[in-house]
């Protein structure tokens, strides 16, 4: 009786081997990106952060139950909505803050901005603002890592609109025919800019939009950190050891609008609060108290950590120059 009580009290990760200390970090990482996001609204509002800021609140689990299963020497790529990820995968906030301030000390030298973070020694390829344009680069690096008979393998985010787009469909094809190591996830968060998925896309069950290449496929709750790294380490198996790829639709919801410049008409509240019921970095803190592996005073203490961060990392990009004028013209083709 005893044994059977310890056993249905094993936590939902055990077959993960997931250390203590990588879970509490897949905890962090998600608190990380709500408090830099939150933050960077603030910003925007104070008139610090020119051009397009696209938020990621809400999807937190998708990519850091992503990015948690890759090692260092696998790429990224992901569209514009991209600070989330570009932290999951350890760039640091003064360098993002400063990025998205436009100033010369950010990842990308203050001459991207929001939607062009960039991080080559980490693998993370950016950041790219085309919609359905960057999966074909995803599928190249697939192809490069393998050609040169690394196991490397590229992890590729998109949202879901961009699987109507043409180029989307003929980069499954050749990445199944030609068996490269890249992962496709579909952040599926419901909505391209103000337009409902149902109102844009022909059939309800996205990721079967692979099974016209036989690729395997599966759609995931990207709202659950755990769940995504599992079926992360599945795909990421099959790109490494048998140069397969793999689509992930991962079920989430964005709590923002579109970008800062969206109010968000075209749903509503209780929608929003429905949502935020499961929300994935709540649910995952008290999760991991249930569990006995922090207690509520940690996930406090945690919080003040990252706040203090983010606030030296305004506090950096405040104080860091503009880029200089002479760069204007550079990486620029004619
Ligand atoms: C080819 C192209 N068409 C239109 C746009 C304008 N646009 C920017 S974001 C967006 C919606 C994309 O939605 P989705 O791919 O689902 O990503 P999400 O914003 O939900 O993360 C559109 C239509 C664009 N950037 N590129």
């Amino acid at each position: 009786m005893k044994e059977e009580k310890k056993k249905a009290k094993l936590a939902r990760w055990v077959d993960l081997n997931l250390s203590n200390e990588k879970l509490i970090k897949m905890y962090r990482d998600m608190l990380h990106i709500r408090r830099f996001e939150e933050r960077a609204a603030q910003e925007y509002g104070k008139g610090k952060i020119g051009g397009f800021c696209h938020l990621y609140i809400g999807q937190e689990a998708t990519g850091v139950g992503a990015i948690s299963a890759l090692r260092e020497d696998d790429f990224i790529y992901t569209a514009y909505r991209d600070h989330g990820l570009a932290l999951a995968r350890g760039m640091e906030s003064k360098g993002c803050m400063a990025e998205l301030f436009g100033k010369a000390t950010g990842v990308s030298k203050g001459i991207g901005g929001s939607m062009h973070f960039y991080d080559l020694a980490k693998g993370f390829m950016g950041g790219w603002g085309i919609v359905g344009g960057h999966p074909p680069l995803a599928a190249g690096s697939a192809f490069a890592t393998k050609y040169q008979g690394r196991d490397s393998v590229t992890i590729c985010f998109m949202g879901e609109a961009s699987t109507n787009q043409g180029v989307f469909h003929e980069t499954l094809n050749m990445a199944q025919l030609w068996k490269l190591p890249v992962i496709f996830i579909c952040e599926n968060n419901g909505y391209g800019m103000g337009t409902a998925i149902s109102r844009a896309m022909a059939g309800e069950h996205l990721f079967e939009k692979a099974a016209g290449y036989e690729m395997a496929r599966g759609a995931v709750n990207g709202m659950d950190v755990i769940e995504m790294y599992r079926e992360m380490s599945v795909a990421i198996n099959r790109a490494r050891t048998e140069m397969l790829p793999t689509f992930i639709e991962a079920r989430t919801y964005r709590y923002r609008g579109h970008s800062m410049s969206d109010p968000g008409q075209y749903r509503t509240k209780e929608e929003i609060e429905e949502y935020k019921k499961r929300d994935p970095v709540e649910t995952f803190g008290k999760e991991l108290i249930a569990e006995g592996i922090l207690k509520e005073t940690d996930l406090e203490a945690m919080d003040e950590l990252i706040k203090q961060e983010v606030q030296e990392a305004v506090e950096f990009a405040d104080a860091s120059p503009q880029p200089s004028l002479d760069v204007l013209h550079n990486n620029i083709y004619a």
